[in-house]
């Protein structure tokens, strides 16, 4: 039975010393004694581990590639979606492996213990299924048995080219399916979770309102007992399409359609009015925050303010994961609330710190959001853990949330030791176990991909 001593850790009471946590054979937190003598296995600082909410895996690969001017008078999320679309054109099973072996690998070395996947990538380049329709989604499978992260895969129904039901261009004929070939793919996405841990989990995504009809939402929610998620007003371009469409702006249309709670997760949510962010928060619903992608795409500004307020669930992913870093996500979410309300500590709360009110939020939201048990060092829980570096320079001399104060806006990713998922170690001294293996697997596909855009 594996244990971990801690000088310090974040327990679901607060700071503890001195803290001895015993993992089970499953890999849950079986037990958790303060005040316990030291064993051989120390550590300086230990943290609940959150989950990475929303990840498509295979975008990491085109990092670097959509930064310049194109032909288009103005660059935008639209123009990089039809660069995306070319990308993935040419991407293989395998390259879909080692890409997200290596996002998985770069997740757990930031701090994430998960990974919920949104994966629409289901096809051959000519939109033909492959001889297993689950192929794609064993492969992400796959990589995460090598990762060792914990896998929520959530496999996208993707049905039209827009809101007018036009069919799939092009680019996105390769996501393509109708509710029963959807189901079929995700019984066998199902299977194929079956060969990894107790902690992988399976739920549904329907992809957007521009992507999925009405009946196919409602098919795709009936299809799986786990977690749903959709993108939902990111882009204003979107917002109108839904409401020419539907006549109901994005969020508005969604509650008064589905029964939006708990158990979805609705992503960016960056182009909400006030009302629909109350509206939206009191569902209990988490709100999916990819705030580098959000910068980086140009998204808008999430409404944390409003969100918190209202006692609204949050967490974080990294979605088109041109970088992948817990820390700088939730920095760039707490920056963004700043920058346009001119304030400082501004999603922090009388008696939180605002690094700890955004580890906590994270870790609540990501965990409801992954269908996970996890996100608190307490019994029962899968041992979803990290450790901090004490002798980092940032973190010297402070103690309590002053510690998550100075790693999630100064130390930031280097200051992260080690990482376990439901009790799998795969971080040890801040690099993943098989780190060599699955860059090398990385190189190969990407030497291949790097001039398809
Ligand atoms: C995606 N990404 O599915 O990868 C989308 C782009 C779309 C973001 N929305 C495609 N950030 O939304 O149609
Ligand atoms: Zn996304």
């Amino acid at each position: 039975m594996p244990r971990i001593w801690a000088n310090r850790a974040l327990l679901p009471g607060g700071w503890a010393e001195r803290v001895l946590v015993d993992i089970d054979d499953s890999g849950r937190i079986a037990t958790v004694t303060p005040d316990a003598p030291p064993t051989d296995a120390r550590q300086a600082i230990l943290l609940p581990a959150p989950a990475n909410l929303h990840s498509h895996a295979f975008q990491r690969a085109m990092a670097g590639l959509t930064e310049a001017r194109g032909p288009d008078p103005t660059d935008s999320f639209w123009t990089w979606r039809r660069l995306m679309f070319r990308f993935l054109d040419r991407l293989t099973p395998e390259d879909v492996e080692a890409i997200a072996a290596f996002v998985q690998m770069e997740m757990l070395e930031a701090g994430f213990a998960a990974s919920v996947e949104f994966h629409y990538l289901h096809h051959t380049p000519d939109g033909t299924p492959h001889a297993d329709p689950a192929e794609m989604s064993a492969r992400i499978a796959a990589a995460a048995e090598t990762s060792g992260i914990g896998l929520t895969l959530l496999p996208v129904l993707y049905q039209y080219g827009g809101c007018d039901r036009r069919p799939l261009g092009h680019g996105q004929i390769r996501f393509g399916n109708d509710p029963d070939r959807f189901a079929r793919l995700l019984a066998g996405a199902g299977r194929a979770l079956a060969a990894l841990p107790a902690d992988a989990r399976l739920g549904v995504a329907p992809h957007s309102l521009r992507a999925v009809s009405p009946e196919g939402l409602a098919a795709a929610a009936d299809l799986s007992d786990g977690p749903i998620h959709m993108h939902l007003a990111e882009q204003t371009a979107e917002v109108a399409e839904v409401e020419a469409a539907f006549g109901a702006r994005p969020v508005g249309w969604l509650l008064d359609n589905a029964a939006v709670d708990a158990g979805w997760c609705l992503i960016h949510c960056t182009q909400m009015t006030p009302d629909e962010t109350l509206a939206l928060a009191a569902t209990g619903a988490v709100a999916g925050l990819c705030p580098i992608t959000e910068a980086s795409l140009g998204d808008g500004i999430f409404d944390g303010v409003r969100w918190l307020g209202a006692g609204g669930r949050f967490g974080v992913g990294s979605d088109s994961n041109i970088r992948i870093s817990l820390t700088e996500e939730l920095r760039t979410l707490e920056y963004s609330q700043r920058l346009r309300d001119g304030s400082r500590a501004a999603l922090a709360r009388p008696d939180a710190s605002t690094g700890r009110a955004l580890l906590a939020g994270a870790l609540t939201g990501g965990t409801q959001a992954a269908g996970r048990a996890s996100g608190a060092i307490a019994p029962g829980m899968w041992a979803d853990l990290l450790t901090l570096d004490a002798d980092d320079p940032d973190l010297a001399g402070l103690s309590g949330d002053r510690l998550l104060d100075a790693w999630i806006f100064a130390a930031g990713d280097a200051a992260v030791r080690e990482v376990w998922s439901a009790g799998r170690r795969m971080v040890r001294d801040g690099h993943h176990v098989s780190r060599e293996a699955i860059i090398a697997r990385y190189r190969t596909s990407c030497a291949r991909l790097r001039d398809a855009v």
